[in-house]
């Protein structure tokens, strides 16, 4: 069912999610934590407003483009929320991405101001000349170059008090790059409605969130799934959110946990996977989140028998924001991706666009009113992505007879073996319930006859031997588990993955391997 959010024609998120907050009485309670730091919501709104006048002072005005180039600290709800304010408009850049992938993200934006962290910055020289559009750097958590602003001067000098612009529930709110398999990333548009739909769907009715809680992302903020956990979902009720702004290993992230002790925690397969190699205790969280790719079934048994935690997995998209199809806590469906969230619908549809039975794989398509609006000027993606009330996820995904989502890889990824479909992520979550195996990809590869077969590429478990032996025993292994024609006709061994910023397996690398030989 569609979800009405009857939110009034003008509307302006920064007032939503920060003002509301202190209007209602949650001035003193405590919304951000960031390392040995607290902040009150009082305090964030008065930050807010100081940077939203600082904005206003170097004349940026309604719409412009703010670009973010920050960990995830104090500053990022400052900045977000203060650019929203004055009607400007931030876009969240993945700080793990290099100077040209910044280059294209600030021409293309044409992005007026950027609020950079200081630890950041050497990112940003190498580019400068090239930078059309961009008038101002401000740098946030350390002291700005000559020409540079500094965050903490420009802000010192503002008053504390700001009105919101008079933005609509329309108006764009915030972007995001989402890059796809072909061509440059796209400037994925946000409105300002759209962080409410969110959290009225997936982050009550799902998360159940309440003000209580304390939240804690290790995905980053500049990720659309870090962006909801780490900030709307908090701020959208009240609650509060711990930051960590350096490397989510392990370590950090238990060690934050011990600390700080949050309720949610939010996380992605690679990270679960790696926590169940370390020590370390989850005390105090009552649900753990994965998203961003399928979770093995595998990592929620062990996480279950380990902690005595879920973990709900459920696939989001930056284009719809954030979750539209999970598992909700006292119903995990491990292997799944769960079910329709409240509010969002969804369906599987032949390349005709005709919907298949259930149990049929086909493209899933999602509707709910938290989708992007457009990409910005890339008018034939957006209408091949945004088909109406529509978005294509380009995911191939079937649903069982009890409307449980099962996903079967990407588009692009799905292989024809034997004349057969083979989706490489069954043969994954396969091979990763293997106690030596701890992560693996599957891609297609092609034989003496060209014909294409799953071929496999493994990281062992800590103190395991790659070894001929070992190569046999994992393909028996899956032959004793899957139909014969899925098993890994070959098994290369890799001391890590080939991954993205954002931790989803470079595929396409490990093809371009078995292409030129090099394995
Ligand atoms: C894949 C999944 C299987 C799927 C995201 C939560 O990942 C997010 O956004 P991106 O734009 O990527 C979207 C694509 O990633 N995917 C994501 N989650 C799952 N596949 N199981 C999953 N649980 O191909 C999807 O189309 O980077 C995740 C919230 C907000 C997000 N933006």
């Amino acid at each position: 069912m569609p979800y009405n959010l009857n939110l009034p024609e003008e509307f302006n998120a920064a007032d939503y999610f920060v003002d509301r907050n202190v209007r209602e009485g949650r001035g003193d309670k405590t919304a951000v934590i960031c390392e040995d730091r607290s902040y009150t919501y009082g305090q964030i709104q008065e930050k807010v407003n100081r940077f939203g006048n600082a904005l206003k002072s170097i004349d940026t005005r309604m719409e412009e483009r703010v670009a973010l180039l920050l960990l995830d600290t104090e500053i990022y709800p400052q900045a977000f929320f203060g650019a929203i304010k004055i009607g400007a408009v931030p876009i969240c850049l993945n700080t793990l991405n290099r100077s040209k992938d910044f280059e294209f993200y600030l021409n293309d934006s044409r992005a007026r101001v950027l609020v950079v962290d200081a630890l950041l910055l050497d990112q940003i020289e190498p580019i400068r000349a090239n930078l059309r559009f961009l008038k101002h750097v401000i740098v946030a958590n350390g002291p700005a170059p000559a020409g540079d602003l500094s965050l903490s001067e420009m802000t010192s000098s503002q008053s504390s008090t700001l009105d919101c612009a008079p933005t609509c529930r329309d108006d764009s709110c915030f972007w995001l790059y989402s890059s796809g398999s072909t061509g440059s990333p796209k400037g994925t548009v946000h409105l300002q409605h759209d962080m409410v739909y969110a959290t009225e769907t997936y982050g009550k009715k799902i998360l159940g969130i309440q003000e209580k809680d304390v939240c804690f992302s290790a995905a980053k903020l500049f990720f659309a799934y870090g962006l909801g956990n780490g900030l709307y979902f908090p701020f959208g009720v009240g609650a509060t959110t711990v930051y960590l702004p350096t490397r989510p290993t392990p370590e950090h992230v238990y060690e934050t946990i011990r600390r700080h002790r949050p309720t949610l925690y939010f996380g992605v397969p690679t990270l679960y996977g790696q926590m169940l190699e370390e020590e370390g205790d989850m005390s105090g969280v009552r649900l753990c989140v994965s998203a961003g790719e399928a979770l093995p079934a595998a990592y929620v048994q062990r996480w279950k028998s380990r902690f005595n935690l879920d973990i709900i997995d459920g696939i989001g998209s930056t284009e719809m924001a954030h979750i539209f199809i999970s598992n909700v806590p006292g119903d995990i469906h491990s292997g799944s991706s769960g079910k329709i969230v409240p509010g969002y619908e969804a369906r599987i549809v032949d390349e005709n666009m005709q919907d298949l039975p259930v149990g049929e794989v086909g493209t899933l398509l999602v509707k709910g009113d938290s989708a992007a609006a457009c990409y910005w000027n890339k008018h034939e993606k957006t209408r091949q992505t945004i088909m109406g009330y529509w978005i294509n996820t380009g995911d191939k995904y079937f649903c069982d007879e009890e409307g449980y989502y099962y996903c079967a890889g990407r588009s692009d990824d799905m292989l024809k073996v034997g004349g057969i479909w083979v989706s490489p992520n069954e043969v994954e979550a396969c091979l990763i319930e293997h106690p030596d195996v701890l992560e693996c990809a599957v891609i297609g590869a092609a034989d003496e006859d060209q014909l294409i077969k799953p071929m496999a590429f493994v990281v062992l478990a800590k103190s395991r031997q790659a070894s001929l032996d070992m190569e046999n025993e994992l393909k028996a292994f899956v032959k004793s588990k899957l139909a014969l024609y899925k098993y890994p006709r070959w098994i290369r061994f890799l001391d890590e993955l080939p991954k993205t910023a954002t931790g989803k397996i470079k595929r396409f690398e490990l093809r371009n391997l078995v292409q030129h030989h090099e394995v």
